[in-house]
């Protein structure tokens, strides 16, 4: 465990990302900036449609900012999309009553090698953020794994099933590879850049790890997620990556060491014991919160929150919730959230 290694960083996120033990874990939360803020759906009723908001710095940097005025996270994450990396690899993108709406593609030589000057607004974002958040604030920066954008791409939009992108996985394994690559590769970009500019950290959602075979996913999250933290590390090595293997169970375990990821995010049903014993002895850990539970607020959300800070506090640990924030969310219970997690942890 880097144990000292991070004190030189006043931040707190950057300090347990470096494998330290705060008596105040740091906290943000996914999908932390979005519709549950009044303020959120003013702007994005201004930009008109969700791309435009993406690709327009000003915007953009807004709305990541807004969160954090509200209540003080510890990170902000810079409002984008996973999908961006489909568009710039020449996907026709929309989002139709909230749901990515693509063109789907069967055949990975349709595609361009990846236009990066359609993500030069997301590195204007980034440094617009960066003049705007406190001193003791990091940025989080963000990209989805190949295999989960790959199954936007080949669904169409969002999965029930993931029937044809499994489908060509398992019946082409080498074609599926070339469009896997192609993802990575511009993703790799995609990252560099949002690093240059000035985020601090990296995180990977890979949201549909969990739908995939033990074989599928050694092949389609694992090794496509070490190659990209290998060549980051390469170019950034004093970044650190943040994993989301959304669902993986007991492979949580194998992407940790395989990966060389720095943190891992925890879904929502991976047990604290488990995290800590397996998981937390070889890299800082962040989650697991039930969204819902944040819906919910009372003394439910209490409870949980405490028992997770009892349980995973005791190692580098990072609070956040198991999947995004939920649009229904009051946020007087985020409001809430933050003052238990402003309280100190007690030493047992
Ligand atoms: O205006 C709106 O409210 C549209 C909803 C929305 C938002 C707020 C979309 C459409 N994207 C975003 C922003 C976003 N997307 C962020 C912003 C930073 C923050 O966390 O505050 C992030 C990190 C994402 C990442 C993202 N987009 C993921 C991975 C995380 C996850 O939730 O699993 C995925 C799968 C997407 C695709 C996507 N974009 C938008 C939606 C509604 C979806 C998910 C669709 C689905 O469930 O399949």
């Amino acid at each position: 465990m880097a144990g000292t290694s991070g004190v030189e960083s006043t931040k707190p996120l950057l300090r347990a990302l470096a494998g330290e033990r705060l008596d105040r874990p740091p906290w943000w939360l996914m999908r932390q900036a979005g519709r549950y803020l009044p303020e959120y759906r003013e702007v994005r009723a201004k930009a008109g449609d969700f791309v435009t908001l993406c690709l327009t710095p000003e915007l953009a940097a807004e709305v990541t900012l807004q969160p954090i005025r509200r209540f003080g996270m510890d990170a902000a994450i810079l409002f984008s999309d996973i999908l961006l990396v489909p568009r710039a690899l020449g996907q026709r993108l929309s989002f139709e009553n909230d749901g990515p709406k693509l063109e789907p593609v069967s055949d990975s030589a349709s595609l361009g090698v990846g236009d990066m000057a359609m993500l030069e607004p997301v590195a204007e974002a980034v440094r617009r953020v960066c003049t705007g958040l406190p001193d003791r604030t990091a940025l989080i920066g963000f990209a989805g794994a190949p295999w989960t954008v790959a199954t936007y791409m080949v669904e169409g939009g969002t999965s029930r099933d993931f029937h044809r992108v499994k489908t060509w996985a398992y019946r082409d394994p080498d074609g599926f590879a070339a469009l896997i690559e192609r993802i990575e590769s511009v993703t790799r970009e995609f990252l560099s850049l949002q690093i240059e500019a000035g985020v601090e950290v990296v995180q990977l959602f890979d949201s549909w790890a969990g739908v995939l075979s033990p074989a599928g996913f050694e092949r389609w999250v694992i090794a496509p997620t070490r190659r990209l933290v290998t060549a980051l590390k390469a170019r950034f090595p004093r970044v650190p990556i943040i994993g989301f293997p959304r669902g993986a169970g007991l492979l949580y375990e194998r992407y940790v060491v395989e990966t060389g990821v720095d943190a891992v995010s925890l879904d929502t049903a991976v047990p604290s014991d488990f995290a800590h014993e397996r998981l937390q002895s070889l890299v800082a850990v962040q989650g697991n919160l039930d969204p819902i539970l944040l819906l919910v607020g009372t003394d439910a959300m209490r409870r949980a929150v405490e028992e997770l800070r009892a349980s995973l506090g005791s190692g580098p640990y990072v609070f956040n919730l198991g999947h995004g924030i939920l649009p229904e969310t009051p946020p007087e219970h985020v409001a809430e959230l933050a003052r238990i997690l402003a309280e100190p942890l007690h030493r047992s």
